[in-house]
């Protein structure tokens, strides 16, 4: 008899703690969203030479921190010094030029920063690379170049910038996902591997760190829909108007929020947070269907050329002439 009850007491403390965590955290949600201070934190971001990640770095260099950039595309990052140049005169902004794929180049990175800059307090991974093809015909090297630059470049940071935010209890590691973080996309076995891997690191670092008792730093895991920037457009994929994709503004003022308010994970659009739910209860091929209808559709189009075409080969010209929709846009 006694051991039920034990029992018992045990679970009946462990559910008492599970409510109070929730009620903790709706409170916060509806009371208390007050945004951190970031002035003089140093800010690493990495891909920070175009799309979403030059305009987070635009978003931190406004609030005050030291925006430290870090992109292989030297030209691109010049553009977002510039920038930021523009804000503030007084602005502290340094810029790396580095191959994030690069073990050695990574490790020299942070070192450079180290002594340059200061010990990094707030590391945002953000650099992609895409790359597209089937599993059997993108080479080994290709893949493990991918997964180099997308998943191991963030573990190479992490491991190098850690301890000294351990030592201050103090920092935030944010890492920007995708759509491919939540489901698998056929063509894109590397991104996919790549980005998923990544939560599972962020989880598990989040982990460590809660039960380690380092109270004071936080992990962002942002997952973000398809964004209108070029990088994108390069791949061919259609959009939908129910989920259609996020102007570059929207997306980095929604995750700049969720970064300043500690957030552990979000998601751009709140749609996507139904996406593990969906995929739990949905039989396979359904979650697939659906998936494809409105999340990645591969919409036959029609570009303005097809239907002038058409229009000129119907003899009655009453055929029906498929209308641009601006939705459409990115994939033209
Ligand atoms: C990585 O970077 C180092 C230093 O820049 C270079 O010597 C080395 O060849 C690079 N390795 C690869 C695989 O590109
Ligand atoms: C940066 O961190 C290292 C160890 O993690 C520490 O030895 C060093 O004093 C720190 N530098 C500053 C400026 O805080
Ligand atoms: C993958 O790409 C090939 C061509 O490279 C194409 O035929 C195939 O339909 C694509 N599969 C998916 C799921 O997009
Ligand atoms: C420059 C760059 O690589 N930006 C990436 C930042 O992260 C988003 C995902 O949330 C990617 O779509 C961008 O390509």
């Amino acid at each position: 008899m006694w051991p039920y009850v034990k029992l018992f007491k045990y679970y009946l403390v462990t559910f008492l703690e599970i409510l109070h965590v929730i009620i903790q955290a709706v409170n916060h949600y509806i009371f208390s969203t007050t945004e951190k201070n970031i002035r003089n934190e140093i800010v690493l971001i990495t891909g920070s030479g175009r799309g979403l990640g030059q305009q987070v770095a635009v978003l931190f260099a406004r609030r005050g921190a030291i925006v430290v950039l870090c992109d292989s595309d030297e030209i691109g990052n010049s553009e977002t010094l510039k920038l930021i140049s523009e804000l503030n005169t007084e602005q502290r902004v340094y810029s790396y030029t580095c191959d994030i794929g690069n073990r050695t180049e990574v490790r020299q990175l942070v070192e450079r920063i180290q002594s340059e800059v200061g010990n990094i307090t707030m590391l945002v991974n953000n650099a992609t690379v895409l790359t597209s093809n089937s599993i059997l015909d993108m080479s080994e090297d290709e893949f493990a170049r991918c997964l180099n630059a997308n998943l191991f470049a963030s573990y190479w940071l992490i491991r190098q910038i850690l301890p000294s935010m351990m030592r201050r209890n103090h920092g935030h590691i944010v890492t920007m996902l995708g759509a491919t973080a939540v489901f698998g996309l056929g063509n894109f076995s590397a991104v996919c591997t790549a980005k998923s891997g990544l939560v599972g690191l962020m989880e598990s670092v989040d982990h460590e760190l809660t039960l380690g008792g380092y109270d004071g730093i936080y992990t962002t895991a942002a997952v973000s829909h398809y964004l209108t920037t070029h990088l994108f457009q390069l791949s061919k994929t259609c959009f939908s108007p129910v989920v259609p994709p996020l102007t570059l503004d929207y997306a980095a003022k929604k995750i700049m929020h969720a970064i300043l308010i500690n957030r552990k994970f979000v998601c751009v659009p709140r749609l996507y947070y139904l996406i593990p739910f969906v995929k739990g209860i949905l039989p396979a091929r359904a979650f697939m269907i659906l998936l494809n209808t409105l999340v990645n559709p591969k919409v036959p189009m029609y570009t303005e050329q097809e239907s002038i075409v058409n229009g000129r080969n119907s003899r009655s010209g009453s055929q029906h002439i498929p209308r641009k929709r601006s939705y459409m846009s990115a994939c033209q």
